[in-house]
């Protein structure tokens, strides 16, 4: 490597979001004068260097080819088995002080965390390449938009971040001259992909993430859970907008009204699947559309709340995903997709749990070994992934790429709980909808390294993603309050209540439509409901649920609001409270106070 500037490193500009002076050329000649990669390759999103990386990574067997007849321009990636999701104890926000990552976050102390990880990263890249990846997040003309860079050894990265991002020339053409552009810092690279050198470290005030040891989804594409969330939701408070883990939809009647609806459920717990719903036959002329799948940015104007997906692709489950449970998804993901660890079939199709037909009589599992339905191993991984441009989202909606974003009408706040919670329920105001965000509790998924199954509290479905002190947070929400004078209605669901046979109560899916029409009406002031202790609950009869094939029992069992379990559930509020050390904003334990009261009268 010659004629590289001389190593800076940590950056000079701690303490603020703006990389102070220092141009995107310096920190690559930086980086490269430390990770001593073999080349360096400036990514620009074409297709001719799509077809270059592609056809170097299937010699390198870092994709596998598909049946071209089949899945068309589509490809099959196997990760190490011992990176195949998020890993949340690996995950840190390095703020000057632990205060300010808060409860909730992994702290590590800045200065210290560059040091090791500079060591890490020391003739990393030695015999590969470096890619330099230039994005947007956000439609190109919106003022949420933001550039980021991200800087990888992994042509598995640069192959997902040109569908999941706007990339290339673009990024370069709105970063401009401007030495003090705000501009996003991503490092990462392979090292060995060993889980024990395995950090995901962000950096907040430096707009700065560096991420080592895995080659998988949230941990290394740093556009989306990194940048989109957890320096995103810094940004947002700091500049007065929201960052949050939600789906966006549009949901329009036959008539032609159009709501907009935005939905924080926690990984692997429906997002994708809400977002490309479609109505069943009884809702005929009703049509849903799809902004985003994953994340929304929201700002406020007008006194609406107005929002754009940032992303430019979907990143999403893939067990269980079949035309009947989600038709969209399914054409989506038929042609130009990279799967990650789903089953290969013997005609070099793709198989997984879930899907529509027979499973075939053998194929070769995501491991890479054989399998036969007989096998006791899953043959596609639970958190398998598909990663498709939005493009092929045949419900995508008209104003996707709207600067300005779209209104959104309803908040929703979701999780997977077997009991307690309701299938759906109003919030009496902002005030108690944050309360009842903060509250929400879900049972952990394949998403995540650890345990699946076990009941978490993940205010706002944001846990994992807060890049700062979920206090602070808290209040940021309750702030957003003082500047809406429209402000959207706030919902909980719950599409995973179970009976006591052990099975889920609620059809879910398209039928999800029913609850998403009940959450309109609320929203036009014309749907009926009762008053609860925990908020507004559609009557029986309130749910249109004509031609569904459903007992009534298991209706009144999915809107059944079981005192004892809620008593539990109450106490679980203050243990969350109390277990974050005193930062949670007096409103929301006044809110609790209240929430206590009502269920006494
Ligand atoms: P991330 O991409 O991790 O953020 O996940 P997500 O929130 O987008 O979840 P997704 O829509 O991919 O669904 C995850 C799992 O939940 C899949 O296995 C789905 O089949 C299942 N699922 C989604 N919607 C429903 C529903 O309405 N009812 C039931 N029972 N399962 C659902
Ligand atoms: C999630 O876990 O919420 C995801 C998948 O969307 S990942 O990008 O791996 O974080
Ligand atoms: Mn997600």
């Amino acid at each position: 490597m010659k004629n590289l500037a001389p190593a800076i490193f940590p950056p000079s500009g701690i303490g603020d979001a703006k990389p102070a002076n220092q141009t995107v050329l310096d920190w690559v000649n930086e980086i490269a004068t430390l990770a001593e990669p073999e080349n360096i390759f400036w990514c620009d999103g074409s297709d001719r260097e799509n077809e270059f990386l592609i056809a170097e990574s299937l010699k390198q067997n870092v994709l596998i080819n598909l049946n071209q007849k089949k899945v068309p321009n589509s490809h099959l990636h196997r990760s190490d088995p011992n990176d195949v999701a998020r890993v949340e104890q690996f995950t840190f926000v390095c703020t000057p002080t632990k205060e300010e990552a808060g409860p909730t976050n992994n702290w590590s102390e800045p200065g210290e965390t560059y040091t090791k990880l500079r060591g890490l990263l020391k003739g990393a890249m030695g015999g590969r390449t470096m890619f330099v990846i230039p994005y947007i997040m956000g439609p190109p003309d919106s003022p949420l938009t933001k550039v980021g860079f991200e800087i990888t050894d992994s042509k598995y990265v640069v192959l997902n971040m040109r569908i999941m991002t706007r990339m290339g020339e673009i990024a370069v053409k709105r970063l401009g001259n401007d030495p003090n552009a705000e501009w996003n810092r991503g490092v990462h690279s392979l090292l060995d992909v060993n889980p024990e050198r395995r950090f995901i470290c962000h950096f907040p005030q430096d707009n700065t993430i560096i991420s080592v040891g895995s080659g998988y989804g949230g941990n290394v594409l740093l556009s989306k859970k990194c940048l989109a969330l957890r320096i995103g939701s810094y940004l947002a408070r700091k500049q007065g907008w929201l960052a949050e883990h939600m789906l966006i939809l549009g949901v329009e009647s036959p008539e032609g009204k159009k709501h907009y609806v935005a939905a924080a459920f926690p990984s692997a717990c429906g997002k994708t699947n809400f977002a490309m719903l479609i109505p069943p036959e009884h809702f005929k002329g009703w049509k849903v559309t799809t902004v985003g799948d994953d994340i929304a940015w929201m700002q406020v104007r007008d006194g609406r709340l107005y929002a754009i997906n940032p992303e430019n692709g979907y990143f999403g489950v893939v067990p269980g995903t079949s035309y009947k449970s989600n038709p969209n998804a399914m054409r989506s993901i038929s042609h130009d997709t990279l799967y990650t660890n789903v089953a290969l079939t013997d005609d070099d199709d793709v198989w997984w749990e879930g899907k529509d037909g027979d499973p075939p009589a053998h194929a070769i599992d995501w491991r890479g070994n054989d399998w036969t339905p007989n096998s006791k191993e899953k043959a596609a991984h639970p958190n398998s992934r598909f990663t498709t441009p939005m493009l092929n989202n045949p419900a995508l909606d008209s104003d996707v790429e709207k600067g300005g974003g779209v209104p959104i009408s309803a908040i929703i706040f979701g999780g997977r709980r077997s009991d307690t919670v309701p299938l759906v329920f109003q919030a009496f105001d902002w005030t108690n909808g944050v309360y009842l965000g903060a509250t929400m509790a879900s049972e952990t998924t394949a998403a995540a390294t650890g345990a699946v199954g076990k009941v978490r509290r993940d205010p706002m479905a944001m846990l994992p993603f807060c890049g700062y002190n979920i206090g602070d947070y808290f209040q940021h929400w309750l702030d957003i309050r003082n500047r809406l004078t429209n402000s959207p209605r706030i919902f909980s669901v719950n599409w995973f209540r179970k009976g006591v046979d052990g099975k889920f109560l609620w059809p879910g899916f398209g039928e999800n439509m029913r609850v998403l029409k009940w959450i309109i009406d609320r929203c036009e002031e014309s749907g009926g409901a009762l008053k609860s202790p925990i908020g507004w609950l559609p009557g029986p009869h309130d749910l249109d649920l004509a031609e569904l094939d459903i007992d009534h029992k298991c209706v009144a069992e999915l809107l059944c609001i079981d005192h004892e379990e809620w008593q539990k559930e109450i106490t679980e509020h203050k243990q969350f409270f109390d277990s974050l050390g005193g930062v949670v904003p007096e409103e929301l334990l006044e809110q609790r106070e209240e929430l206590v009261a009502r269920f006494k009268q």
